[in-house]
């Protein structure tokens, strides 16, 4: 079910969980301020999710209410993500789903990093 971006955090979400080490992923980067693990349904050969070790519902209260440092450090480990993985060229690309209109389905913030094949347009 889609989620509403607006709700309080919840604790019991998937993406906490993997983050408690209470349900395992598998991990490609960790540091102090994110998580990045392969998504369990890939639609690109490279499908990684970012996640921020702060509890952060979306974009939306992130962007808001994050601190400098978490902010900084959690756009550094995305960008060390696609790096590290080869990706700047030819490329790749960044998701973060807002909410229930863009499909949002984990209550954690995640940007989903896809590269490895020709991604087509962008999405409408
Ligand atoms: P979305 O942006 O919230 O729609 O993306 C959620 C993603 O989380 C989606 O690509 C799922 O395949 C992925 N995922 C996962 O990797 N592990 C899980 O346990 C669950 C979802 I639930």
């Amino acid at each position: 079910m889609a989620v509403d971006a607006t709700q309080p955090y919840d604790d019991q979400n998937i993406f906490a969980k993997i983050l408690r080490g209470e349900i395992p992923a598998r991990k490609v980067y960790e540091d102090d301020w994110a998580l990045a693990f392969h998504d369990i349904n890939p639609q690109a050969p490279t499908h990684v999710l970012v996640i921020p070790k702060g509890r952060y519902v979306s974009w939306d209260d992130f962007s808001s209410e994050a601190s400098e440092a978490e902010i900084a450090g959690f756009v550094r480990a995305v960008g060390h993500v696609a790096r590290e993985a080869g990706h700047v060229e030819p490329g790749y690309r960044l998701l973060a789903n807002v909410g229930s209109d863009a499909h949002q389905e984990v209550p954690h913030l995640h940007v989903h990093v896809f590269a490895g094949r020709p991604l087509g347009p962008m999405l409408a």
